[in-house]
């Protein structure tokens, strides 16, 4: 795209900016102020004075800081980017923004997780917002979507009741952003509609390993509209480069006190690393002639498209490249809408969507203070806005001339309406007949087909996990009959999966399925089928003490930073460690962190390098132990060059072959047959006399796999 287009934003917010670096102190009014450490008072003991005006501005000012967080979707992170289409979408929409491949145009995206409070901890079992605004020639264009492909309720009526029952509950405010408490399943266990989606909150996809590394969904059914007026049903999907992947509970829970910015950090390093989120923009595009040809309401928002049955049309790739500058101006003044939408993109009846049209502009009102959130820096379109809108609290446009009515003569009939063939947006036109009735249509029945087929989709580790959820969310729980009632509608769902959970919350399992299970299957809903194989942005602690080989750590750092890893040396304090003597002599060893301020919750893998000394004071090291034995459990790719095979063999790791000593020969690492290196399971060591090189690579090929499920502990508790 050309420079101009893609910096067209950039551009706008820099008179916007103010870096507070010309000129003295100040007043909001401009007048120098020299002392901003001692109120105006009479004599240095005495009251006072309400003449003091810097005074009183700074306290009112501090007084006023505060706007009500998001009612849902409160805690947050956002980053600017751009989106370019691969090719012209002219056959099924005129949003221009699609139409030109040449032509990039900005974004900027907020992910958020929902039920917690601003302050509360990103890595908590939610479902997380990827809302999306595009700043287009033709005005904004939001894409409020979510990291699940369905929702849990079928009316944006239920909204209310379903984010009151998530919410902590009223009366202690506990539990905060989460949903093992008894209002969440006393609701959900009587609204049967939100079976499928709480089954996707039981899964691993509701704990993401990063923003940068999960999918996004538009959910509702949206429609295209080309330039002849012909429409397509939409879903919309953002697909991570990287592939999905996702945490493991316990390790999720202990990040969230080690580090509960951790999905924001990380969104924000990665940018100032150079390391640019990307995801493909696809498309699953639906003819209207075929609106009824699935087994499901395309305008039910709990039902999702299979992708086997529709399958996946990539169309576009967006890039996340720049932070804000100021968290609370750009992120938490954004103010997205479903209903910001252009030319091109209509909405179906889906009574989710159609809610949502209401709710997102009304919510704004009370947030931002007013109807003028639009002229905020962050949410000003980059297209002319022309408005007969004006006044209200905090206007920042000086509206010049006296018209501000249409149709008017004075100012020659400015400003015009806009032909529908000059770009006007132009509602799609559809037939609607019926009298007014409260009632969901029959279509909208099923509660239960598509959670089946989701749990019929997963890994057995992830069924383990699903299974380790609900036992653990459910005992949370401290009525019985809602524990019973739960059960009852899993068993709806697939007998086993009711009879496990039943099994582990102390309900009596059911004695027979409720339905029978179809038995159909959508293998691209396993996160087991994620793309993997890059180790782009890992993060690899390398246990280090005095004495460690600075070979190793050296032919690791260059091999994992090569590969776009990020390979960080921890010990016992900050500084150096004494390399131990050898080829590489006896510098010493730079410390990136010690190990007590990075826990091994917050690393992807772990590496102990050789050296006697070093791997002898490491194995004394109780929370060096407790390093390597917990990314085990979490099934985190761990490996050990040289002598750092004796802390793992100390710690006797469950099932886990090591390489021996002398037993090179015929051993399966990565190298090939005889290249005496072994992986077991993610555990991956060399015999001795092998070369580094041939385990680090192995050990690179394992990390690429993000996990490694059958020695993950987690797994065997359910
Ligand atoms: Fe939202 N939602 N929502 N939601 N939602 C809000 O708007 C609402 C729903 C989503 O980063 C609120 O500005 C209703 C589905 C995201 O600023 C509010 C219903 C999906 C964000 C609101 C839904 C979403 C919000 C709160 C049921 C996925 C964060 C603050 C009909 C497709 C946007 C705000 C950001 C935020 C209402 C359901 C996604 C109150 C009534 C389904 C990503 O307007």
């Amino acid at each position: 795209m050309p420079d101009d287009e893609a910096s067209a934003k950039r551009e706008q917010l820099e008179p916007s900016r103010d870096h507070q670096d010309e000129g003295p102190l100040t007043t909001a009014s401009g007048t120098p102020v020299d002392d901003t450490d001692n109120s105006l008072r009479v004599s240095e003991r005495g009251p006072t004075l309400l003449e003091d005006f810097h005074f009183r501005e700074k306290v009112t000012h501090f007084d006023h800081e505060r706007i009500p967080e998001r009612v849902v979707h409160a805690r947050g992170a956002g980053a600017y980017g751009r989106f370019r289409p691969y090719e012209s979408l002219t056959e099924y929409t005129k949003a221009d923004f699609l139409q030109d491949p040449a032509r990039e145009t900005p974004v900027f995206v907020r992910f958020s997780t929902v039920a917690g409070s601003r302050g509360s901890a990103d890595t908590v079992r939610d479902v997380r917002g990827f809302a999306t605004k595009f700043y287009t020639r033709e005005g904004n264009y939001d894409l409020v979507g979510n990291n699940f492909p369905v929702f849990f309720i079928q009316d944006a009526v239920k909204f209310p009741d379903f984010v009151h029952a998530v919410k902590p509950e009223p009366h202690h405010e506990m539990p905060q952003a989460a949903s093992a408490h008894d209002t969440f399943w006393d609701f959900c266990s009587l609204q049967p509609e939100s079976m499928h989606t709480v089954m996707w909150l039981m899964s691993d996809r509701a704990i993401p390993r990063s923003y940068r590394m999960m999918q996004g969904f538009g959910v509702h059914t949206f429609r295209l509209v080309n330039a002849a007026g012909r429409g397509t049903f939409v879903k919309f999907h953002w697909r991570p480069t990287l592939g999905a992947h996702s945490l493991v509970w316990e390790e999720a829970q202990a990040i969230a006190g080690k580090d509960p910015d951790f999905n924001r950090r990380d969104l924000w390093e990665s940018i100032e690393q150079g390391d640019f989120p990307e995801y493909e923009l696809c498309l699953q595009l639906v003819p209207e002639e075929d609106e009824f040809r699935f087994d499901f309401d395309l305008l039910d928002a709990t039902k999702l498209i299979p992708e086997e049955t529709v399958p996946l049309l990539p169309v576009g790739r967006m890039i996340l490249d720049r932070n804000p500058d100021n968290f609370f101006a750009e992120t938490e003044q954004v103010a997205f809408h479903t209903a910001h939408v252009v030319p091109g993109i209509d909405f179906t009846n889906d009574p989710l969507l159609q809610g949502r049209n209401f709710s997102y502009l009304d919510t704004q009102l009370i947030r931002l203070g007013g109807p003028n959130f639009q002229q905020i820096p962050v949410n000003r379109p980059v297209s002319t806005v022309t408005t007969t809108q004006r006044d209200g609290y905090g206007q920042q446009r000086i509206d010049v001339g006296r018209t501000s009515y249409t149709p008017n003569s004075l100012s020659g009939g400015c400003p015009a309406l806009a032909a529908p063939d000059a770009g006007a947006y132009a509602h799609h036109q559809e037939r609607v007949d019926g009298a007014t009735i409260k009632k969901r249509s029959d279509s909208f029945a099923d509660h239960h087909g598509q959670a089946t087929l989701f749990w019929n989709s997963m890994a057995d580790w992830e069924k383990d996990h699903i299974v380790a959820a609900y036992r653990f969310e459910l005992g949370k729980v401290t009525f019985a009959e809602v524990r019973e009632r739960t059960v009852d509608q899993l068993n709806h769902i697939d007998h086993t999966l009711a009879t496990r959970v039943a099994e582990g919350i102390g309900v009596p399992p059911p004695k027979e399925p409720a339905v029978a299970n179809h038995g159909r299957t959508s293998p691209a809903l396993s996160l087991a089928n994620s793309p993997t194989g890059s180790i782009a942005t890992r993060r690899v602690a390398i246990l280090a003490a005095d004495g460690v080989d600075a070979a190793h750590v050296e032919a690791l750092r260059d091999a994992l930073a090569g590969g776009g890893a990020i390979p960080e040396v921890l010990a016992a304090r900050d500084g150096e460690v004494r390399s131990a003597e050898g080829p590489s002599g006896t510098e010493p060893v730079t410390v990136d962190r010690a190990m007590s301020t990075m826990a091994s919750v917050l690393y992807d893998a772990v590496c102990v390098p050789g050296g006697v000394e070093s791997v002898r004071a490491l194995g004394d090291d109780g929370s060096a132990r407790h390093y390597v034995a917990e990314a085990f459990k979490h099934g985190k790719p761990i490996a050990a060059l040289g002598e750092g095979v004796e802390l793992l063999r100390a710690l006797a790791l469950p099932g886990v072959r090591l390489a021996t000593e002398g037993a090179g020969e015929g051993e399966d690492g990565d190298g090939g047959p005889g290249d005496g290196v072994v992986d077991e399971r993610g555990v991956v060591t060399g015999a001795e006399g092998v070369d580094v090189s041939t385990v680090i690579t192995a050990f690179a090929d394992a990390i690429a796999c993000h996990r490694h499920w059958d020695r993950d502990t987690d797994r065997t508790a359910a």
